[in-house]
């Protein structure tokens, strides 16, 4: 298959200019592209250029505000900083929130920053390594909508629930995991559909609650939790914390209020950063070479880390530029031109 190599300064250009030409202010637009770029640039299509047409037809149905403009709660004295989105995508109101969450973390050791009334389509690395990129370990979860059925239930109640977690290394890409609380992320299931290939199995269920490995059927039924009980437990867990415990939406109050699983999902995030060195204070020996002991260990055993994929296709479009076909070339034409 022939490829067209963009760089990433292009690539955002393009992504950033459809965004703008839709109607986004500039802060929604850049911040929208700098995470859909950065999905493309480190090869995690399912979150890449491919959710644009989503994120275009979220903003024609009204179910988020263009021009939002975040707003930040610094909360003096705090653990907890808050943004309300205002109705914005997620994005917007982290990259605004971040900053008084690494100072409230350096300040108190623990901290998180809760973001209220967002759209919310991406990957979570990207706000974890924003976390990390502060010398802070960091915790990252948000609810989605009910596509995915709780283990030995047969009907959609949790969402796909993604759960993101980093640790800061000195001088080397940090320890980074993100992953969906389902055995796959929807994204992957609609991927699968449009190339006309089937799941594997155990990623879903029909809408009569038997296993299926047809795409369609399952964006229909439900998906599953990884890891059975013990991703249904985590998913669950993330609609407490991350919708009820911030006074946010829960994945089937999102879909009852969207309607839709085609709509980015709007409901609220929560991120807890940590220092490290507040916690191992007064204990014997330095949290950050411990861990690279531990890493160490991992790889040594054969192994790989999270993220090393990531950030090995993340050099290679540093150096290299961003390879797209034809069609998805051809898609960000159309999206301009839309
Ligand atoms: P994957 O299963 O593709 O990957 C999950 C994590 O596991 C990654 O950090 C990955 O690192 C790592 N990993 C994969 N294989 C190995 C291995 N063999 N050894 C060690 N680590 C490994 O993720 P999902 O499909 O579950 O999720 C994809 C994305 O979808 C996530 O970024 C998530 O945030 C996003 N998502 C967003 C939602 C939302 O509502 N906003 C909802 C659901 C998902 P690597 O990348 O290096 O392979
Ligand atoms: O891939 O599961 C997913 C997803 C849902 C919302 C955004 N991404």
């Amino acid at each position: 298959m022939t490829k067209t190599t963009l760089t990433i300064a292009d690539l955002h250009g393009r992504v950033e200019a459809i965004f703008r030409k839709a109607g986004l202010n500039a802060v929604q637009a850049g911040a929208l592209a700098r995470v859909i770029v950065a999905g493309e640039r480190d090869a995690c299509k399912s979150h890449g250029i491919y959710r644009i047409e989503g994120a275009l037809r979220t903003v024609k149905s009204g179910k988020v505000k263009p021009d939002a403009v975040p707003e930040l709660d610094l909360n003096e004295g705090s653990a907890i900083v808050k943004v309300n989105a205002k109705g914005g995508f997620a994005n917007a109101a982290f990259e605004l929130g971040v900053p008084a969450l690494a100072e409230r973390t350096r300040k108190l050791g623990i901290a998180a920053l809760v973001i209220n009334d967002c759209s919310h389509f991406s990957a979570l690395w990207p706000e974890v390594e924003a976390v990390t990129n502060e010398g802070l370990a960091g915790l990252v979860m948000c609810p989605s909508y009910a596509t995915v059925a709780p283990a030995g239930g047969n009907k959609p109640l949790l969402g796909t629930n993604p759960f993101a977690f980093g640790w800061p290394r000195k001088e080397i890409s940090p320890y980074v995991f993100d992953f969906a609380t389902s055995v796959a992320a929807r994204g992957e299931i609609e991927l699968h559909r449009r190339a006309g290939k089937q799941l594997p199995e155990g990623w879903a269920i029909d809408s009569d609650g038997n296993p299926t490995t047809d795409p369609e059927a399952a964006l229909a039924g439900a998906m599953l939790p990884f890891g059975g009980h013990k991703g249904s437990a985590i998913g669950t867990m993330i609609e407490l914390l991350a919708g009820i415990m911030i006074g946010d939406l829960t994945s089937p109050e999102v879909l009852d209020y969207l309607g839709t699983t085609t709509l980015a999902p709007f409901h609220g995030e929560l991120i807890i950063a940590m220092s490290p060195q507040a916690f191992a204070a007064g204990r014997p020996g330095d949290p950050f070479a411990r861990a690279e002991l531990l890493f160490e260990a991992i790889v040594g055993s054969g192994a790989r880390l999270p993220s090393q994929r990531r950030f090995a296709a993340r050099q290679k479009s540093e150096t290299e530029g961003v390879a797209l076909t034809a069609a998805e070339l051809e898609l960000l034409d159309r999206l301009f031109e839309k």
